[in-house]
């Protein structure tokens, strides 16, 4: 029912109804679509903020990407009516509106592509959804085919939401010409200084075909009539009724009627999208239906292919064989190319959080570091003379920093020396380190060195006479406001995560010749981690913060918000953590979060707002901060684990990450493996119900963690200076694996193997000994074997 494709290169469902929620994204530089297997749809583009072109049936809020969004019978979506002409019968692919079941039903999400097949009472419906790689546009394939062993009559509907575009001006027509639907509105606005940029939005809606239609309608509440959206009152006749909308909700419908021998086929393609003016629509008709090259190949199928290679471009550093299948897929297929989203998108957003931008960009380092160098160089930039790093990047010149980033946080400067250090161990470009970089708002300048060395300096110096930094409105944890808005309230975690912080930083300073600082920050980080085993280790675990009224919480007294993962994660990277400290933690985090679905981000779940706390507790219990599990939070933890050499429980977890394998466990979680969510529902102890439930949102931390837990824990090939350290952590169990490592342009064919007699991990070079286990004097270009001898399982 849910299987990766024999290549690999789909994800398939074979049920419209067992994961209703089940979906896909594709994007390019300038759009996202995401897709559920139902044919609902959830699309924005750039221009620069973010915008549709396909609308709720009622205003919408302007807010960013929500998790566990709910679908309802007029969502935006794309459908095809079918319609028997001799029998009256009527269904729709891929399943809504209709609801009529399939006699076949195949949902298949791919890397550059979405498609379903659809099989009704002898009629097979294909549909294929893409993207040209850097323009605001739906490329659609619509294949029908005659199964049956006689002619058929059918009509077929090709259905596009175009919805309430606004409350100003809509409406919509069938423009000969065009052969195609365009819709028009004003986007509202009421401020006569904000007519200048209205007037360049794309304010019109289109969809255009490639064959001409035998009739249309564009009138929304024409097309359903009485019958409503399941069964349109349109339908009943024999021709739509060329309706257009005037200040009435836009649709856009096309009808063909076929007359099908058996085994016959047809193909229709369609576009959907934005578009500023009619002329920009005629050319994209033009470019895409009418010129076609010297082999035959026209835009939109240039566009297609140009699309599959920029998806291809978004491949990872590593392609595994393990024990574990499905650890494979992700890795080997979504992961990198989740990566690449982020990397390559930044989420949609022109002011992307500031930690969401050196974290999107940590994991662009493994794809393309050129861009992650640019990002970093850029977030850098935008600090402020201080050391402070802003609460947003800003990344258009006309983008202003919107809903979270007006907040105040005070972690953003601990994720600089983080971030890059990937970078670093995957480049070894430390030619970053002496760029020079302008402060924000000054005639400043410094490099990168002095930037960084201010970030850790402001983190020191941002904190109480205890030595604990102060949290603000926020930390890590964006709900988290309540706690230190008075100006004293100090955050554990960050107090934690500057150790960290410092702590490579230190290394970094150290292996680039700055052997003073370098001791500098690595005193910070034992004195740091010194408070922190002061003030908020609570005997079985740490605790979360100590609130304005100098209350600790996160506490063994705490009824709910007793304990939370990032101080335990975080106190296993600074070193807080001494080996009994370690021991009791992470038994605590087993026993207390837990889950099977993975590790919740606190527990019991706050089911009532604590006012010294904040908004955190004030979500549903067990949703995305209010203790899910929540995969960014679980990645820290499961690299913190690797960092001390706990690979089977980090492989225990890093597991759950992953809906399946048995069919039970995806249907709970209500999602296919091809991305991993922000969260998982938690309050598993409160609420059994819906725990493990996905929240779909793709947008999010984990999948670059997820990554460093593989590269730099799982497998053990983490960049260094003088090359590439061979340290494995497999899980116990696993006897064999292979990876196939591009490090730095080599390929690397590596092989790590259980072997008798062997007590210690032996690394080999094209058959040569390595004592250190680092690889060194690899040549871009060239490819190496490398094997790798691991003690047995119970050595
Ligand atoms: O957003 C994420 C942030 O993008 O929440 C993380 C934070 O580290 C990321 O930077 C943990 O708080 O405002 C809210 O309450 C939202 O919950 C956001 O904090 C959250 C959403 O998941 C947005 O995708």
């Amino acid at each position: 029912m849910i299987r990766a494709s024999e290549d690999n290169e789909y994800y398939e469902l074979s049920s419209p109804t067992i994961l209703p929620k089940a979906s896909g994204f594709l994007w390019n530089e300038r759009m996202m679509i995401h897709m559920n297997c139902r044919g609902y749809a959830v699309a924005q583009f750039m221009q620069p903020e973010p915008a549709k072109y396909s609308y709720a049936p009622n205003l919408e809020a302007k807010t960013f990407m929500q998790p566990e969004q709910p679908y309802y019978a007029h969502h935006p979506g794309r459908f095809v009516y079918v319609k028997d002409e001799e029998s009256g019968e009527l269904f729709s692919a891929p399943y809504e509106p209709v609801r009529m079941p399939p006699d076949h039903y195949t949902f298949a999400v791919g890397k550059h592509n979405i498609v379903w097949k659809i099989e009704k009472s002898g009629i097979a419906i294909e549909m294929t959804l893409s993207l040209p790689k850097d323009e605001p546009m739906e490329l659609w394939r619509v294949k029908v085919t005659n199964l049956s062993s006689a002619p058929r009559k059918i009509s077929i509907y090709p259905y596009f939401t175009i919805g309430y575009m606004s409350w100003m001006n809509q409406s919509g027509e069938y423009k000969e010409a065009l052969q195609g639907i365009v819709a028009t509105a004003i986007t509202p606005y009421q401020k006569y200084q904000e007519y200048d940029r209205i007037k360049h939005l794309k304010d019109k809606t289109f969809l255009l075909a490639d064959h001409a239609p035998a009739s249309w309608e564009v009138n929304q509440e024409a097309f359903e009539g009485e019958g409503g959206i399941s069964s349109p009152s349109a339908l009943r006749s024999s021709l739509l009724s060329r309706g257009e909308s005037r200040y009435e909700s836009p649709v856009a419908v096309l009808q063909y009627r076929l007359g099908l021998e058996a085994g016959e086929e047809r193909e229709y393609r369609f576009i959907f999208g934005p578009a500023q003016t009619e002329q920009e629509i005629a050319d994209i008709r033009q470019r895409m239906f009418q010129n076609a090259d010297a082999d035959g190949e026209d835009g939109f199928e240039l566009a297609e292919r140009e699309y599959a290679e920029y998806i291809r471009e978004g491949r990872g550093c590593i392609e595994i064989t393990t024990p574990d299948a499905d650890l494979d897929n992700l890795v080997n297929h979504w992961l990198p190319r989740q990566m690449y989203y982020h990397g390559q998108t930044n989420r949609l957003t022109t002011d992307p959080q500031t930690r969401n931008y050196l974290q999107d960009n940590m994991g662009m380092s493994y794809i393309k570091p050129q861009i992650a160098r640019q990002a970093f160089l850029t977030a850098l930039s935008q600090q402020a003379v201080s050391g402070a790093m802003p609460d947003g990047i800003i990344l258009h010149e006309a983008a202003e920093l919107k809903y979270i980033n007006q907040v105040p946080h005070t972690d953003h400067c601990v994720w600089l020396p983080i971030c890059l250090s990937t970078y670093l161990d995957e480049t070894d470009d430390y030619s970053i380190l002496e760029e020079v970089v302008p402060y924000a708002g000054n005639e400043e300048t410094g490099s990168v060195f002095e930037h960084i060395d201010r970030a850790m300096h402001w983190l020191i110096h941002e904190r109480d006479e205890r030595g604990l930094n102060y949290i603000n409105q926020g930390d890590w944890c964006d709900p988290m406001n309540m706690v230190g808005y008075r100006g004293k309230g100090v955050s554990g975690w960050l107090t934690i995560a500057t150790a960290y912080a410092c702590m490579i930083w230190a290394d970094i300073c150290g292996h680039s010749g700055r052997l003073e600082a370098g001791k500098a920050f690595r005193l910070a980080a034992d004195e740091t981690n010194a408070v922190v085993n002061q003030y908020f280790w609570d005997g079985e675990w740490y605790a979360r913060g100590i609130t304005d009224d100098n209350v600790v919480f996160g506490i063994s007294e705490d009824k709910e918000g007793r304990i939370f993962i990032n101080p335990q994660g975080w106190a296993l990277l600074s070193g807080a953590a001494d080996e009994e400290k370690r021991e009791k933690l992470m038994k605590s985090v087993t026993e207390q979060l837990e889950t099977p679905y993975g590790v919740e981000k606190l527990a019991p779940s706050y089911t009532a707002m604590r006012e010294d706390v904040g908004r955190v507790t004030q979500k549903h219990p067990g949703t995305a901060e209010n203790g899910a599990v929540y995969n960014h939070a679980a990645a820290f933890y499961i690299y913190g684990l690797y960092a001390v050499g706990e690979q089977d429980q980090a492989y225990r977890l890093l597991r759950k990450m992953l809906p399946g394998p048995d069919i039970g466990d995806i249907i709970r979680r209500g999602q296919l493996p091809v991305f991993i969510p922000n969260y998982y529902r938690g309050a598993y102890k409160q609420f059994p119900k819906t725990a493990g439930r996905s929240s779909h949102l793709f947008n999010t931390g984990t999948v670059p963690w997820v990554y460093r837990c593989l590269i730099d824990g799982l497998f053990g090939l983490q960049g260094t200076r003088e090359g590439l350290q061979v340290k494995p952590q497999l899980p116990s169990g696993w006897q064999e694996v292979t990876v196939k490592r591009n490090f730095r342009g080599a390929g690397l064919h590596i092989k790590m193997q259980r072997e008798a007699g062997v007590t210690k991990t032996e690394v080999y070079l094209d058959g040569q000994l390595v004592e250190d286990g680092i690889l060194k004097g690899l040549k871009s270009g060239m490819d190496y074997t490398v094997l790798v001898k691991l003690p047995p399982d119970n050595a």
